[in-house]
């Protein structure tokens, strides 16, 4: 018989979902049985439901989109953090709940996973602030409100709720008779008129700069977006909100803007560029250091997913995606001014001192390759990964608007079992794994071979340079970091651990993990509490200030 199941099942593989994560409960395991059933899917249990949500997040930035399952009440409420990080950060996740049957919920029984007073209807409430859309199937609705929250988390690139009652999951309904829509391609009316208008400016431009933001990786407009910068010239910048959107090894590529912490010359360029054009990106405190950017609205055009700004002026109904493709089509002639590359560190000395964060970020600089992931936590690891000029193919993860410590570590691994051929290297700050170590047993138990730099720095480093630097707050327990993976179910076979102190042990051990490819590589790095990168030690001050 086929089934609502089947029928979701059938969706989320025509969307290119191959792995579901999740956490199995009483009200969905008749739904997983479908799952485990397929040859072409794969059931990757999670140790939390937050992790099953993180984790979700980093598969959908690779692959453009991923589903995870839970149970009602318990389980969808831990996973409520990580779902509104997706939103925050437009990561299209599918949150599958399973419910109590239509029968349970319709008399208003007093079963488990409620608050025992027959509201079933509260945390599908809850979740309408961090989705885009919320289905609740039943017995008339099933496929069709399972297609149009799909067609939502597609074209809005945000999570969507599916609310699945264990027996309409059961329920016999047909198969799909077409694919799902996608959206149009061809521009609307408001788009054509916008298209004119910035050509325009761009004509207008004598040194116009771009830049790029994290909505370019959330539609995988990266092509659209290099091609729009080949055609016409155009010296590039990305946001750390967004790095990665250009290939960071590409001439037209000036470096990271950060606002006022940028470095020269490239700061001087961006703020005083008669257009800025920004794509897909968003002005955000922690990616423009508090907001310090140099230029106003009199320079700016911004072409957002949300938010449409020209010259001040708002607009409304465009399409990123739709946009961005049409931009190479515009008619304006090459920029022909010099374009000053981003500027990498050369001379790297190894010498057997303590290590630095300075010469840890150096030497990460040197040992990144084209075809890595690179995922950096908040904390140091986040503010040092962004001042690193990154290669040709590669992709960086981080979460700078949501800023969930914690984060990277699951979605580090959701993303490395969506991209399997591209070296995942995570950088994680000792604070952040404590909250979601626990997947480092699924790491483990599916055989995954990223390298994870663990900085052991004794405690929350980034929140002691804000405020703080001694109070206890800012402490957390030492454990031994090394050891960890021995713990979680790791042997000689699936991972190789290392801890080092020194430049010279770091770059031994870096030429190891780099060779061996078949194990999870754990490296513990002990540097100084009170070391932070210099982007961080001047962000830290904005902070202090915007507090205060
Ligand atoms: N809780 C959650 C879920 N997210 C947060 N961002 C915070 C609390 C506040 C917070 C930071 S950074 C940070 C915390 C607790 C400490 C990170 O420490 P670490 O991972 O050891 O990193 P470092 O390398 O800097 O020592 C805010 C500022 O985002
Ligand atoms: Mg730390």
């Amino acid at each position: 018989m086929y089934t609502v199941a089947d029928y979701l099942l059938d969706r989320l593989k025509e969307l290119g979902i191959d792995e579901i994560f999740g956490v199995p409960g009483d009200y969905n395991l008749k739904f997983l049985d479908h799952i485990t059933a397929r040859k072409d899917l794969t059931w990757i249990g999670n140790a939390n439901e937050l992790n099953a949500a993180y984790m979700a997040d980093g598969y959908a930035r690779a692959k453009g989109i991923s589903a995870f399952v839970t149970t009602f009440g318990v389980g969808e409420l831990s996973a409520v953090n990580g779902l509104a990080g997706s939103y925050a950060e437009n990561v299209p996740v599918i949150e599958i709940i399973g419910s109590p049957t239509t029968t349970v919920q319709n008399n208003k029984k007093l079963v488990h996973h409620t608050m025992g007073d027959g509201d079933f209807l509260r945390f599908e409430r809850m979740h309408k602030e961090v989705t885009a859309a919320i289905a609740h199937l039943d017995a008339q609705n099933a496929t069709s409100e399972i297609d149009r929250v799909l067609a939502i988390a597609l074209s809005e690139k945000r999570p969507v709720y599916i609310n699945l009652p264990i027996d309409i999951s059961e329920m016999k309904v047909n198969k799909p008779k077409d694919s799902l829509k996608q959206s149009q391609e061809k521009l609307a009316t408001i788009e054509l008129e916008l298209l004119k208008k910035v050509e325009k400016a761009l004509q207008h431009a004598q040194n116009p700069v771009i830049i790029a933001g994290h909505e370019i990786l959330s539609y995988h407009i990266e092509q659209q977006l290099n091609e729009f910068i080949q055609k016409f010239n155009l010296p590039v910048t990305t946001l750390p909100f967004g790095k990665g959107a250009f290939n960071e090894e590409d001439s037209h590529y000036l470096g990271t803007y950060t606002g006022s912490t940028t470095v020269e010359p490239l700061k001087s360029r961006v703020d005083t560029a008669d257009l800025v054009l920004l794509l897909g990106a968003k002005l955000t405190d922690s990616a423009t250091s508090g907001f310090s950017f140099g230029f106003t609205d009199k320079q700016m055009i911004s072409i957002g997913m949300t938010e449409v700004l020209f010259y001040g002026e708002k607009y409304a109904g465009i399409q990123l995606d739709r946009f961005v493709s049409e931009l190479s089509t515009v008619s304006v002639s090459k920029y022909t001014d010099e374009i000053v590359p981003v500027k990498r560190s050369s001379n790297l000395q190894i010498t057997d001192k303590k290590l630095t964060q300075k010469q840890f970020w150096k030497m990460v600089e040197a040992f990144i390759m084209q075809g890595d992931t690179v995922i950096g936590e908040q904390g140091t690891s986040f503010f040092g990964l962004t001042s690193v000029p990154l290669k040709k193919d590669m992709r960086f993860i981080g979460q700078p608007l949501w800023g969930s410590i914690g984060y990277t570590f699951p979605s580090a691994l959701g993303s490395q079992i969506a991209m399997k051929n591209s070296r995942h290297l995570l950088f994680i700050g000792d604070g952040s794994l404590q909250l979601t170590v626990q997947e480092l047993g699924t790491a483990i138990r599916e055989q995954l071979t990223p390298i994870v730099f663990v900085i052991n720095n004794n405690g929350y480093t980034v929140e002691r340079e804000i405020h703080g630097a001694t109070e206890p707050y800012n402490d957390i327990p030492m454990w031994d970091y090394q050891q960890l993976p021995l713990v979680f179910g790791g042997t000689d076979q699936t991972v190789a651990t290392h801890k080092v102190t020194t430049e010279m042990e770091l770059d031994q051990v870096m030429k190891v993990a780099r060779k061996d490819t078949r194990r999870l590589q754990w490296i513990e790095v002990v540097m100084d509490q009170e070391d932070a990168p210099e982007l961080l030690k001047k962000l830290a001050k904005v902070f202090a200030k915007q507090n205060s």
